[in-house]
């Protein structure tokens, strides 16, 4: 009981911590430092460069893709902020002789989450459709994503850690010229 409640703690204290990095947009405060002159010139690039506000094709996973044992709780924390119409890409290749199918599965709430819950989930790609480019999935709305692997009655989730939530956040919007 006391594990579960330090796991809940845990998880939610990074979930927490995603959400206001959002907010205060990690780029600006974490990556400019004190450096005020650097931290103009990032304001600048922002505001002229156009393409930077496009929406990212972001492959969840980076080169390790969607698979069993790579910790994508760090993985998430890592790669934002995400922000709105984002598109997260789930690849893993269909089920074989020699490998376990993988699939994508979305959580309504935090505790079903938390507990892999994955018998309340909601499927989004089934073991065959992350082949090739991948599955897509477009953050479009400005809510916490709960994501994970819905394989093996919650394993992949629970011991596999196939399991990451993001919060998407708007993209910056400068006021003045
Ligand atoms: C501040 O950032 C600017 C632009 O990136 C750089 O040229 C300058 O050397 C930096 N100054 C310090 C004290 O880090
Ligand atoms: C704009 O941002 C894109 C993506 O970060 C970068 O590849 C490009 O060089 C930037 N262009 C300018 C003019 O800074
Ligand atoms: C996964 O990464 C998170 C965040 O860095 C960390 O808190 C957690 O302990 C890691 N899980 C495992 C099983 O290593
Ligand atoms: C996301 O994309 C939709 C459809 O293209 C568009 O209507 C919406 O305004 C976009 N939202 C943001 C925050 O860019
Ligand atoms: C089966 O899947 C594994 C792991 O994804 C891959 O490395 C291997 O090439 C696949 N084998 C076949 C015959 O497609
Ligand atoms: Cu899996």
């Amino acid at each position: 009981m006391a594990t579960k409640f330090s796991h809940a703690l845990t998880t939610f204290v990074i979930v927490a911590s995603m959400f206001s990095m959002s907010m205060a947009n990690k780029d600006w405060f974490l990556g400019s430092g004190s450096n005020y002159s650097d931290w103009w010139s990032r304001f600048r690039n922002h505001h002229h460069n156009k393409t930077q506000q496009q929406p990212r094709n972001i492959i969840v996973g980076g080169s390790e893709g969607w698979h069993f044992g790579f910790n994508y709780t760090d993985w998430a924390f890592k790669n934002g902020p995400y922000y709105l119409n984002d598109t997260l890409v789930f690849k893993y290749d269909g089920p074989n002789a020699t490998s376990f199918p993988h699939s994508v599965y979305m959580f309504s709430n935090f505790w079903s989450f938390l507990n892999c819950d994955v018998k309340s989930a909601k499927m989004l790609a089934s073991p065959t459709e992350g082949a090739g480019e991948g599955f897509h999935f477009v953050l479009e709305k400005w809510q916490p994503y709960f994501f994970a692997c819905g394989e093996r009655n919650g394993f992949h989730c629970n011991n596999g850690q196939m399991k990451f939530a993001v919060m998407p956040m708007f993209r910056p919007f400068w006021p003045w010229p």
